[in-house]
This record gives structure tokens, C-alpha cells and sequence, in this order.
């Protein structure tokens, strides 16, 4: 079995140029393995290119060693004594790197460690063999690394294909089939190993009708996909309804407690395993914008998790069960139900009824993947659960991929938040158990995420799901060494330099032309793309922002509010409470406040919403002129080039519809005019 070939795709952060350093070397890769086996075939296909060997395992001088420890003997007796202490300890999928005498050495204790460390050097580059290299251990934060696709097999008459997709088609399914040429899957599987994710869900989280099936009667195709992305260590999982024994199995219930449904799933289930024995488990939304679930029979979302938790159990699977539930269907007039305090009102009087393959999967905020919102309080009440966040890929709230927005720093500020302040651990630290989650952005569009700069996310979500103090900037860093070859003419430093200036606060450009201070969902029902102050605000959906002429937020305080703030420990409780020391950018996702209230920043509230406003758009302009200064031709791929260029076209567009909207409303409710006198419509 041959590399992927997929010569008319972008090669994203793994261009054959990357294997240069490792494809000149002379290499010997001991071990016996699938993965090894991955391996192997990764360094004969650089070799074949860069001049380098594959020699034995006994064979003569060589540049790299890349062991499992099993074979360590014949590998790693000379690297010392760290190389020695850490055979044994590096766990299924941790590596370690060393160089000494000319020779660098890549030890694992599992394939799957091997592979990885085979991707840290593709890292490193010529890095990897330069000066000596102390021993340095790498094993990933989390186990458990998923991206969830939210895929159709047909294509849904109001979603698509792709719910919340903006990069194409599936890369698994098109015209209601699975894919006849699945290469691209395996190639998909080969980039994500490389960034370190190693799980894919490859179903939407709506099963409907069609997708329903994928579980019995279409099983073999998600065994098809199984197969493809298994020589790169990642696990398949399978969204599957909460009605299935009904559905499926033509039950007249799908009660969690009786015997014919639990039955049905073990019985399911074991076929599933028989079929896919390596298949990870299946991924869950139950009661939940209209999907059935454990409610109609009056049961707990732990007696429904844990049927499906039962007949995954005696193979290894797990079931993440998703804690997105709330009242869709809420009237706008009742101010006494808030959609934020939802999932935790539901989940945490459950903490310790879960069994120990159920994850509890949450969204990073209490509301829905906006661009600015406090941390889901869930995260940090549960500790008798297995908890997993939930992050957004796809970028669904923050420019649908036609806007540059590197997610890197939301998430590195998710992942350090500290619910019990400075002393206290890091949110990182609380989903150890359950890892990190996301919603994938990638389709079959030939750059991969439609906005080639969005392959930027894709690549950030899984180095922080497995290294989460990782720097945003350095993660970027990476990539831009990986996908943009050093090229032979122009200026290399240009264009890392610009991409910095595109890129690092790209997120807080996009935050400071939408929806101001943490109040969210000001965008157009439905796509969720471009601005409708007042889109959501007489709806069922629970997202308000309660602007009228005197002031704007939503009151959540427990002094006078919905008392969400008491949903976190005491340090933010606190904090959140009081309008003097809440955080600015959460402000109105707390506090229902008066226009001329002063901010931290020492601004008032109507005149920050002016402010960033304007700025937020000027520098959305600032992007496309930056891009402007790239000597196309010489530094990046010409499409790729006119690719970006177009999209940051509509990005300045959009941005100055969101300036002109959001202050023309505010100026509208309030009458104070901006004071610098620019021009509000
Ligand atoms: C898959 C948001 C999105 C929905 C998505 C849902 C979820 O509400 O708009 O498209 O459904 O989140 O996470 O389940």
C-alpha cells in the first residue's frame, strides 16, 4: 500500500518538501507493528525522493533510528541513560527524541508513538539533525483527541451535506453514497496524525433517517473509512440516535431501561465490534434541538448514556454523550428560563451516575461557540464524570471560513482558564479524562477548509489537544514552516512576517466588528453569517441581548438575574457578580448595563461599541492589504494566493456591514452620538 496520492488536492502542512531532512538521511526503523509499518512506508516514500536509504536492522552506518523499545537493544543502548529510563514509560502514544554522535533516534514504546515522533521530526526539519540532542519526552496531555464531523450521507435540503461545512462536499460521502475512491480519507487521516488527533466521528451529530442506518444496514461503509485512516492511528466513532432500537430495530421504545432496548444495543454493538474491531464508540446528542432522547420516558441523561456505556463496555468503546441541552423552544417573553444555566441545571445533579466509559461532552461555553464567551461552569462541577470540551473548528460563529480568523488563542485561553483562580488548575488540566473535542472545518474542497488560512485551525486544534501550553504563535509557526516550503526566490521572512500580522489577533479583529462585550449571537437566524442585531431577539432560541434605549447585556447575576454566575466556584462567582470587576469582554453576557456605564478600560459601553467597531473593520481593510504586499508567484501556490485575496474581499465587506449595522442600531436605541464624529448611518 502506496502514500496517498493526491496530486490535485493542497498538500496542506504535508508537502513532500516536508520530508526532505528525514528523505536524505540513511534511516533504519525497527519494530513490528501496523504502525511501523506506517512508518516505514513513510520513510521508503521520502527516501525514494531525497536519496536516503531504508537500511536493515543490522545493517551499517546510518543518520536516524526510529524503534519501538521492544527493540531497543539494537537501537538506543548509546543514548544514554534518559533514553534507557524512558523504555517502557512513553505509553501508547508517547515518543522520545535524541541525538548524539550523528545519529538521531526516535524510541517509542507503541507504532502509534512511533508514528508520532516520525511527524515531531518532519517538525523539526533539518532541526532534527544537527547538534546533539539531549533526550526529550514527548507523550500527549490528553488521550483522547476527536474531531466530530457533522457529515450527511444525503444531502440535507436545509443543511447540505455538511452541517455548518463551508470547505465542500464530505470527504467521506457525495450523492447519497459512500465515496468510490476514498483516497482522500486516507490523506486526511495522514495530515490529522501529523497535527495529533486520533479520532474522527464521521457522522453529524442530527442523525437523521439515512445516517441512522450507517449503524446496521450501512456499517460497512463507516468499516470502509475505518480502514483508511486506521495505518495512521485514528479511530472511528459513530453518531447514532437515541431511537435507534426504534428506528432500526423496530421496538415500540427506546426507554434506556427496558430490557428489549438494552439488548438491542449490546446486540448491536457486538456486531458493530465484529465488523470494526478497533471502533472507538459513538458520540451522542439526546434531547437536544429536536433529537429524541431519555426525557420522553421520564429517564436521566445518565440512564440513557449509560445503556449504550453497558454495550460498549466489554469492547473497549466509549460513549461521548453531549451536554448540549436546553429549551429550543422557549418563549422569548419568559425571562425567568436562561439558556446558559441549561446544561449544568441538567448534568451536574448527575456527577458520579455515569459509568467510566461515558464522556460528557461539553461546549467550551454555556451557550453555543460564539466567539467570546465565559467558560461552560459545567466543566468544573462534575468531578465524579469523565468530562471532554467541545470546540469549534468549523467556524460557524466567527466568518464561516471566508473570514481570517485563527481560533489558536480562543482556544489557548479556554484551555488555561482557571476556575478557582490563579492558584487552582488549568481547564486543560480538568479534561485530562475526556480530552478535547472539535468540530471539524475540513470537506472536499481542494484546499481542504475552503479558506486555505483556515488549515491553520485545523492543524492548532490538534497540537493543543495534545500539547494545551503550546503558544498560539508558535503553533503557527509550525505551520507556516510546514506548508510553505522555504522557496527557492523571494523572501521567506515576508511572508511568515505577514501571515503573523494576518493571523495572531485575526479573532480579536473578528470579536471587535461583531457582536460587542460577550453578548453574542447578533448574526442572521438560520446561517449564522453576517449581522441581525435583532435577528434572535424575539425567537425561540434563548439568545437575547435585551438592548432597549437605555442600556444592553443580559442580567445573570444572582443578585438580580437569572443567577447563572452562582454556576461557577467562588473566585469567578465573584467576580462575574459584581459589575466592578467583571471582565470587559464578558461584560454583557453578565450584566444588563446602562449605555454611559464605564468600563474597566476606563471607555463607556457605547462608546467601546463605536470604537471597535471602526476599528475592528479598519483592520479586517489592513488584512487585505497586508496579503496585497505577497509576491504571489514566488512565495505561495498562485490559486492559493487568489483563493485568500477573494475571501479577504468579502471579509473587509461583511466587517463594514457588521460596523455599519451594529452601530447604527446602538446609535439608534441610545441617540448618544460617537465622540470622535465619525459617520454613523
Ligand atoms: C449539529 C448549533 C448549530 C447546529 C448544531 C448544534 C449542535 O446549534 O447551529 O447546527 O447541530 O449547534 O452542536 O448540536
Amino acid at each position: 500500500m502506496n502514500l496517498p496520492d493526491t496530486t490535485d488536492v493542497h498538500p496542506a502542512w504535508l508537502p513532500p518538501e516536508a520530508f526532505r531532512a528525514i528523505g536524505s538521511r540513511r534511516v533504519r526503523v525497527c519494530g513490528d507493528d501496523p504502525l511501523v509499518e506506517t512508518v516505514r512506508r513513510e520513510v521508503v516514500e521520502a527516501c525514494a525522493s531525497y536519496g536516503g536509504c531504508l537500511g536493515g536492522e543490522d545493517g551499517g552506518p546510518v543518520d536516524l533510528v526510529l524503534a519501538l523499545t521492544t527493540h531497543g537493544p539494537a537501537a538506543g543502548s548509546s543514548f544514554g541513560p534518559e533514553a534507557a529510563e524512558c523504555s517502557g514509560t512513553l505509553g501508547a502514544e508517547g515518543f522520545l527524541v535524541a541525538r548524539r554522535r550523528g545519529v538521531t533516534l526516535v524510541l517509542a514504546d507503541a507504532g502509534a508513538g512511533l508514528l508520532h515522533g516520525l511527524f515531531h521530526l518532519v517538525r523539526l526539519g533539518e532541526g532534527a539533525f544537527g547538534a546533539d540532542r539531549p533526550a526529550e519526552c514527548h507523550r500527549p496531555a490528553m488521550g483522547r483527541r476527536m474531531l466530530d464531523h457533522w457529515d450527511n450521507v444525503a444531502v440535507h435540503p436545509v443543511m447540505g451535506q455538511v452541517e455548518r461545512g463551508y470547505s465542500g462536499g464530505s470527504l467521506f460521502w457525495e450523492d447519497g453514497a459512500l465515496r468510490a475512491d476514498l483516497t482522500r480519507v486516507r490523506a486526511y487521516g495522514r495530515l490529522l496524525a501529523a497535527c495529533g488527533v486520533n479520532a474522527i466521528a464521521v457522522n453529524n451529530v442530527n442523525v437523521h433517517a439515512t445516517e441512522a442506518l450507517l449503524l446496521t444496514d450501512r456499517l460497512g461503509e463507516v468499516a470502509a473509512l475505518a480502514e483508511q485512516v486506521r495505518p495512521y492511528g485514528i479511530r472511528v466513532y459513530l453518531s447514532v440516535n437515541f431511537a435507534s432500537p426504534m428506528v432500526l430495530g423496530g421496538l415500540p421504545t427506546a426507554d434506556p431501561l427496558d430490557e428489549r432496548v438494552r439488548q438491542w444495543w449490546s446486540a448491536t454493538t457486538r456486531e458493530v465490534y465484529q465488523t470494526i474491531p478497533d471502533f472507538g464508540g459513538y458520540v451522542v446528542k439526546a434531547d437536544s434541538e429536536g433529537q429524541p432522547g431519555p426525557f420522553a420516558y421520564q429517564r436521566t441523561h445518565a440512564d440513557g448514556a449509560n445503556v449504550l456505556a453497558e454495550a460498549l463496555a466489554p469492547f473497549g468503546g466509549v460513549v461521548y454523550w453531549r451536554a448540549f441541552v436546553y429549551n429550543h423552544r422557549q418563549d422569548w417573553r419568559d425571562r425567568s428560563t436562561d439558556r446558559a444555566r441549561a446544561a449544568f441545571d441538567h448534568f451536574t445533579p448527575l456527577d458520579g451516575q455515569f459509568h467510566d466509559n461515558v464522556i460528557l461532552q461539553v461546549k467550551y461555553g454555556p451557550i453555543d461557540f460564539q466567539p467570546r464567551e465565559p467558560l461552560s461552569p459545567v466543566i468544573a462541577a462534575m468531578p465524579a464524570t469523565r468530562v471532554g470540551m467541545e470546540l469549534q473548528v468549523t467556524q460557524e460563529y466567527t466568518g464561516h471560513q471566508l473570514h481570517v480568523c485563527y481560533l489558536a488563542p480562543l482556544w489557548s485561553e479556554v484551555l488555561g482558564f482557571r476556575y478557582w483562580g490563579p492558584d487552582g488548575p488549568a481547564a486543560a488540566a480538568l479534561i485530562e479524562g475526556g480530552g478535547l473535542v472539535g468540530v471539524s472545518n475540513a470537506g472536499d474542497d481542494p484546499f481542504w477548509t475552503g479558506h486555505p488560512l483556515a488549515q491553520a485551525n485545523l492543524y492548532a486544534f490538534g497540537r493543543l489537544a495534545w500539547a494545551p501550553h503550546l503558544a498560539p504563535g508558535t503553533i503557527l509557526d509550525e505551520w507556516i514552516d510546514l506548508t510553505f516550503q522555504p522557496a527557492t526566490t523571494g523572501d521567506p521572512d515576508l511572508l511568515r512576517q505577514t501571515l503573523h500580522a494576518m493571523m495572531d489577533s485575526s479573532w480579536q479583529t473578528y470579536e471587535r466588528y461583531t457582536a460587542p462585550l460577550g453578548v453574542g449571537f447578533m448574526v442572521r437566524p438560520g446561517h449564522h453569517y453576517g449581522p441581525d442585531v435583532d435577528g434572535y431577539e424575539y425567537t425561540s432560541w434563548g439568545t437575547y441581548h435585551f438592548a432597549d434605549r437605555d442600556g444592553v447585556g443580559v442580567d445573570r447575576s444572582q443578585a438580580t438575574g437569572t443567577g447563572f454566575t452562582g454556576q461557577y466556584p467562588a473566585f469567578w462567582a465573584q467576580r462575574y457578580e459584581s459589575l466592578a470587576e467583571c471582565p470587559d469582554e464578558v461584560l454583557l453576557f453578565f450584566h444588563h448595563v446602562p449605555y454611559d456605564h464605564v468600563l474597566r478600560s476606563g471607555t463607556t459601553v457605547i462608546q467601546h461599541i463605536y470604537d471597535t467597531h471602526f476599528t475592528g473593520a479598519r483592520q479586517a481593510a489592513d488584512l487585505r492589504e497586508l496579503w496585497g504586499r505577497i509576491d504571489a508567484a514566488q512565495l505561495v501556490d498562485p490559486r492559493l494566493f487568489a483563493r485568500v485575496a477573494e475571501r479577504l474581499g468579502e471579509q473587509v465587506r461583511c466587517a463594514e456591514e457588521w460596523r455599519d449595522q451594529v452601530n447604527a442600531y446602538f446609535f439608534r436605541k441610545s441617540g448618544v452620538p460617537d465622540a470622535l464624529g465619525r459617520r454613523i448611518y
